[in-house]
């Protein structure tokens, strides 16, 4: 059987294609440092790369190596690299493809770290980035320099729900020699395929929809080349931002049941986004599957669904939405999202605090702006439970 010829749930449930010798329905968890080898010889040749066997596992690992298939499998790419965690992937991906003397094109309202690092500690190693609006494409044409060497995109981006067009971008990109690198966090494979939308490299924290059960910190690179995979394994394997086994399989097994939550949670959070853009003390709603959305043509041609992030801005800002915050009781106030549990929190002051004021702003990450990762509970539940809660606010 060839898993490539299924559809998404079959590789959700197949896709790492592992046969247990013992006849285990699941892929055991491997948890082993390092793997004898028969004699010398074998050894040698798995030193040498003529036997596909194991070494030690911070190189590989059956239970990471069948996660890691299967991830690869669903976003059609050539391999993945899984990482200890979503910033191990996007260090990983910089260090890999960036050297002294590079220029990289960031969207300006991305993961908060992921861009404070390129400002902070990349500039160490003479590595200088422009932050832009990305779904702008004209922004995105003039930043590119002579020494641009990737341009690092997350679409929906974190906490904006702005979306950019990626075929647009990797168009620009290709006939510059740029890379492009997708953070497909907020859409998991299952919504979106920034490789088959011309991306070069894709990365996931898979501490989010893909793990989805807010047990588990762990990330992954999935490549299109065979070449960008051999360069970024020797990368994540050198600076030992391996995962673990038992890691991968938490990991793995939440993953089965990927299409079936985002399904769920996609349902509640288009009846949430229309029910908060009724509401008298909201000011915005942010969400790819509202006709508001400034970019909902292109978020339906290149997602396959709107997915369960949702922005809002309170009427009264700060003040309103801390009150809000203070008073919900059935969705978590924390950070992290995609998760089976809503959670509700304040980018301004908790995942995007590190960003100047200036940077906030030019980002669009206002301080009133709230950022709801919904969840599979019973959609009136949720509602009830913000609606009580925006009551409080004055
Ligand atoms: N990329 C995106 C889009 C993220 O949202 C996060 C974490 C990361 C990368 C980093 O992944 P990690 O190392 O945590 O696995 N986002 C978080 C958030 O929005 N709240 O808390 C963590």
């Amino acid at each position: 059987m060839d898993i490539k010829d299924k559809g998404f749930n079959s590789k959700l449930v197949h896709g790492g294609g592992f046969h247990d010798p013992l006849g285990s329905a699941v892929t055991p968890i491997y948890q082993t440092s390092t793997f004898s080898f028969q004699n010398a010889d074998h050894g040698a040749q798995c030193f040498s790369g003529e036997s596909d066997g194991f070494i030690y596992t911070r190189l590989g690992n059956p239970t990471i190596i069948d996660l890691e298939k299967t991830i690869a499998a669903l976003e059609n790419g050539y391999g993945g690299i899984a990482t200890s965690s979503g910033m191990a992937a996007v260090n990983t991906v910089y260090l890999g493809v960036l050297s002294a003397g590079a220029h990289v094109i960031g969207h300006n309202a991305i993961y908060g770290p992921s861009r404070a690092i390129m400002e902070t500690l990349y500039p160490k190693f003479k590595v200088e980035s422009t932050f832009v609006d990305a779904t702008d494409l004209k922004q995105v044409a003039d930043a590119i320099k002579p020494n641009t060497k990737l341009i690092f995109l997350e679409s929906p981006a974190n906490p904006t729900i702005g979306i950019t067009d990626i075929p647009a971008v990797c168009e620009i990109a290709h006939k510059n020699g740029i890379l492009v690198c997708v953070d497909n966090t907020f859409c998991s494979p299952y919504l979106q395929q920034p490789l088959e939308l011309g991306a070069d490299i894709v990365l996931h924290s898979m501490t989010k929809f893909i793990n989805g059960h807010a047990d588990v910190v762990a990330g992954i690179i999935v490549t299109k080349t065979q070449e960008h995979y051999k360069m970024l394994r020797s990368v994540m394997v050198n600076m030992g931002c391996n995962m673990d086994p038992h890691q991968a399989f938490l990991t793995r097994r939440g993953l089965k049941t990927l299409a079936l939550r985002i399904d769920r949670a996609q349902q509640n959070s288009i009846v949430i986004a229309e029910y908060l853009e009724k509401h008298p003390k909201v000011e915005w709603v942010m969400y790819p599957g509202l006709k508001s959305h400034p970019q909902y043509e292109l978020g339906k041609r290149q997602m396959k669904g709107p997915g369960a992030m949702i922005s809002f801005g309170l009427k009264g800002g700060f003040k309103a939405g801390k009150t809000m915050m203070n008073n919900v009781k059935l969705a978590l106030l924390a950070v992290s999202l995609g998760g089976i549990e809503t959670l509700i929190q304040h980018p301004a002051s908790m995942t995007h605090s590190k960003l100047t004021a200036e940077a906030k702003l030019k980002a669009g990450i206002t301080d009133g702006l709230v950022r709801l990762s919904v969840g599979i509970e019973e959609v009136a539940d949720i509602i009830e439970d913000l609606g009580q809660a925006m009551a409080k606010v004055e």
